[in-house]
């Protein structure tokens, strides 16, 4: 059985949601942040970079959550999840969209987090929020012309890119970022509402607690 390492509302909880857009069987254990899990010598020996998701397929270990929803959905090919390489434009787009989300729409909003609670008060920087909003609403525009007419970011069906672009879109809303288009409302409330998704969150209202 594979073993999911995160923490509810973490980046874990789109490897949560890919694994149960699959169907698969998955231990959940619950990495708390707060209290420092991720730095106890177990934990770091998983993963010496301290921070979640983490996936362990047997003695396969790996970490970066767009790298495990892929690795998943190559595992599980009949879930369609992730394009396959026998259709390589198809999977380009897929690449593409899923690198655009991590590196132009989750960076700025990482970027505020991280200069608003994450980051020693020491090396936060207040002033920074101006231009990581400013960031933010570029790439967002960029997203809201893609799904302008299009139910789905790649090809014809709900990928994996969906639960990334979905994931993030939520985390704005949660930091009362503005979405700032209709079109991203409308696609962020219908992806949010499956119930794959929505078996993710429950699943982490009762996590394994992990062992140090
Ligand atoms: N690029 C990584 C980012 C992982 C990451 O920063 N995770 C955060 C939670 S969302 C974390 O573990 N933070 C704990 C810490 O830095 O102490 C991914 O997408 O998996």
């Amino acid at each position: 059985m594979m073993t999911l390492y995160g923490s509810p509302g973490s980046r874990s909880t789109r490897v949560a949601w890919m694994l149960e857009e699959i169907g698969a069987d998955y231990d959940y254990v619950k990495v708390n942040l707060r209290r420092g899990n991720q730095h106890s010598p177990v934990y770091l020996a998983i993963n010496p970079a301290g921070k979640v998701p983490v996936l362990v397929d047997d003695d396969f270990v790996l970490t970066e959550s767009a790298a495990i929803c892929t690795y998943l959905g190559e595992k599980y090919p009949r879930s369609g999840l992730v394009p396959p390489p026998a259709e390589p434009r198809l999977r380009a787009d897929y690449l593409q969209w899923i690198f655009f989300v991590m590196t132009e729409l989750e960076q700025p909003l990482w970027t505020l987090w991280k200069h608003e609670a994450v980051l020693p008060a020491e090396k936060r920087l207040p002033q920074i929020a101006p231009t990581a909003h400013w960031e933010f609403a570029a790439a967002a525009r960029i997203l809201a012309l893609r799904l302008a007419r299009r139910e789905y970011l790649v090809g014809d069906g709900f990928t994996a890119a969906d639960i990334f672009a979905a994931e993030t879109l939520a985390w704005a809303r949660k930091a009362d970022v503005p979405l700032g288009h209709g079109p991203l409302e409308r696609y962020a409330d219908a992806v949010l509402a499956r119930p794959a998704h929505l078996r993710a969150r429950e699943r982490e209202r009762n996590l394994t607690p992990f062992k140090q």
